[in-house]
């Protein structure tokens, strides 16, 4: 038995830690929809979809939220036809919490022809080239459209290496549309709109966003600007730099965050929420993670092996499948290989998740990423 089975869903959103290891926290989250255990994975199911999975074999892997895209969405189907439709859990049949990013980091890394401003960005699509405008109301009214349970403020993110001038004057626009976004939010029970700290690699500057947001009392915050360009040593100094500004008692998110290993190292410093398509989108490109690291089922050397990815996993997709037969399906370019190595990563993501979770409960948090983490360098498969 579980040693901290989660409470039932409450009527209003709330965060509880429920022990401390290190700077490390297990927690959880209550909505209406559902609790989330911290640390936390939520797969990204940018168009409605996790790729490659049915919903339900997302919940037996133990996800308790995934992540949708207002940018993605907003084009296509359109939010007021998802609103239309029933809104997003009933449209993709996922039943439970669901997170939205605000647009601003896809409309940067996706759309062409932006233009920013104080009133918001103007961007044409990547999909057909139609012009849309996205502002902090807007995605704000998006995300409710969506039905979205956590909601990201729209924000600007920088990639790194970049100028400290060009830093500061994001940051300091992400601010004031922390604000507006929080004015169009109001106050929704149940539901909850999370700050992004943004101020790249300069410490000052995320200390300053860091304590601007948290003075606007939010029921969460986002570190965002980070895994983008930056050598994981960055990352991680810029955690320790800035997590200490943030409040003890609120969810921490580190935004599109990453490798098994740069989750182990940010739950070290005090993270509670991670997406990321690695799982996804590494699965789909015929790469799988393992306990004993990253392997690349292209690679010939699996074309006759009869081990299967992980035979002490109880997902059949690890366990059931050979290595050589994977090798065959990603040569063949096989939806199922796809299918399997997505389950595969997922998977292992969630079950790394659970076991930083009852390492954190059962205070051996540092023993279990010294274990992990040198399994993964070992060399042993
Ligand atoms: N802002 C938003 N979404 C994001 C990021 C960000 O900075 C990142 C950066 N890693 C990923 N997703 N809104």
């Amino acid at each position: 038995m579980n040693a901290h089975t989660p409470d039932a869903p409450a009527a209003d959103f709330s965060f509880r830690l429920i022990a401390e290891d290190g700077r490390a926290r297990r927690g959880e989250i209550r909505m209406p929809r559902g609790t989330v255990r911290t640390p936390a994975f939520m797969p990204v199911g940018t168009a409605a979809t996790v790729k490659a999975m049915y919903p339900g074999q997302v919940r037996e892997l133990g996800a308790d939220i995934i992540l949708g895209n207002t940018y993605h969405l907003m084009l296509r189907p359109g939010a007021e036809r998802v609103a239309r439709l029933g809104g997003l859990h009933e449209f993709a049949r996922w039943p439970h919490p669901i997170l939205t990013d605000s647009g601003g980091f896809q409309v940067m890394s996706l759309s062409a022809l932006r233009q920013m401003s104080e009133k918001g960005v103007t961007f044409r699509s990547h999909i057909d080239g139609s012009t849309h405008e996205m502002t902090p109301e807007r995605s704000i009214e998006i995300q409710g459209l969506l039905g979205s349970d956590i909601q990201m403020q729209l924000d600007e993110c920088i990639r790194l290496p970049a100028d400290r001038e060009e830093i500061r004057r994001a940051m300091e626009l992400s601010l004031r549309w922390a604000e507006r976004c929080a004015v169009a939010f109001g106050t929704q029970p149940g539901k909850a709109m999370f700050g992004i700290v943004q101020g790249g690699d300069q410490p000052d500057l995320r200390i300053r966003s860091a304590e601007a947001l948290t003075a606007l009392e939010l029921k969460g915050y986002a570190v965002g600007g980070l895994a983008v360009g930056e050598p994981q040593s960055v990352m991680l100094a810029t955690l320790d730099e800035t997590l200490p500004s943030l409040p003890r008692l609120k969810p921490r998110y580190l935004m599109g965050v990453g490798t098994p290993d740069d989750i182990i190292q940010s739950v070290a410093r005090g993270i509670d929420m991670f997406d990321c398509v690695m799982p996804t989108r590494a699965g789909r490109h015929g790469q799988a993670f393992t306990p004993y690291g990253r392997l690349n089922l292209r690679n010939a050397k699996h074309a006759e092996d009869t081990r299967p990815l992980d035979e002490t996993s109880d997902c059949p997709a690890s366990r059931d499948y050979s290595r050589a037969y994977l090798h065959h399906l990603v040569k063949s370019e096989e939806t199922l290989g796809s299918m399997l190595l997505t389950w595969h990563n997922l998977a292992y993501y969630q079950t790394l998740m659970a076991g930083i979770r009852a390492a954190i409960d059962a205070g051996r948090f540092e023993t279990f990423r010294a274990e992990t983490t040198a399994r993964w360098t070992g060399g042993e498969e």
